[in-house]
């Protein structure tokens, strides 16, 4: 069998995808961090919470292992990705109120940015939530003319680099739009509202769950704030493990 070095079959992945996103090293304070690579034992032992079309899932809370885990939005790609996952990607709004649900479902209580601990499972209090989705505002970015303006035209799915819909409209077929009405400045989402504060970026999408009193919403937030997670499967991890793995169970 012909040894192909890992790397190099990722980054072809990577260079061939569509949209032409290319996210293997994406913008970050912290240079010289990387996407991880799958881990075939964890890929075939990892965590599957519930399921959605053919997809597993798990929030970090509910596993042993990552319960009481919050991480920078790049930490936590990498934790999915040595499961062959990645962070959740909300395609359509069927998966997007699964998450929803789970947000809701558990006990969390966050009034003038204070928590308050109803749940005797504190893992169950779900505040806010990392998800794949990611502003198009690095290296590999400029020139872009699609992606313009940014705020409206330049979010995707770092999972599978799908683009997403303009930010100021419901996507094709959703019945509203889940980006915020409001938040720190007190405008719909996303506002790059920390950039304000101290030039930092707010290019990650988070879940929050009523940190502005407006509900369950999407809210663009600066990377590296620490925050728990949602894994999904990754085909194109799942794919390359299979197929480099004889025999191997996912
Ligand atoms: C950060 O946001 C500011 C204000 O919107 C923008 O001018 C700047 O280009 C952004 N930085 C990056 C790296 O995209
Ligand atoms: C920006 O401000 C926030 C909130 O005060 C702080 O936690 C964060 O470390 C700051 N970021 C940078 C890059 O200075
Ligand atoms: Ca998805
Ligand atoms: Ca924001």
């Amino acid at each position: 069998m012909m040894l192909v070095p890992l790397a190099v079959v990722l980054l072809a992945a990577f260079a061939n995808a569509e949209p032409a996103i290319n996210e293997a090293r994406p913008h970050s304070n912290r240079p010289g961090r990387f996407l991880s690579l799958p881990i075939p034992q964890k890929c075939a032992n990892r965590p599957k919470q519930f399921n959605f079309r053919g997809h597993n899932y798990f929030y970090s809370g509910h596993v042993p292992a990552h319960a009481n885990q919050k991480v920078d939005w790049l930490d936590a790609r990498n934790i999915c990705r040595e499961y062959c996952m990645d962070l959740i990607s909300m395609e359509t709004q069927e998966e997007n109120n699964m998450i929803f649900r789970l947000i809701q479902q558990s006990n969390l209580f966050l009034t003038n940015n204070r928590f308050h601990t109803k749940s005797v499972f504190p893992s169950d209090d779900v505040p806010y939530i990392w998800t794949s989705g990611r502003l198009c505002d690095f290296k590999g970015c400029e020139n872009r003319r699609d992606l313009e303006p940014k705020s409206l035209y330049g979010w995707f799915w770092s999972a599978n680099r799908e683009k997403m819909a303009p930010t100021n409209q419901a996507p094709n077929g959703w019945g509203f739009n889940p980006w915020s009405q409001t938040g720190h400045k007190k405008v719909r989402q996303p506002d790059n509202a920390e950039y304000d504060i101290n030039g930092t970026n707010e290019s990650c999408l988070s879940v929050l769950n009523n940190v502005y009193n407006d509900g369950i919403a999407w809210h663009d937030v600066a990377c590296y704030h620490e925050k728990p997670f949602v894994c999904e499967d990754s085909e194109e991890l799942l794919n390359y493990v299979a197929s480099t793995n004889r025999g191997i169970r996912l």
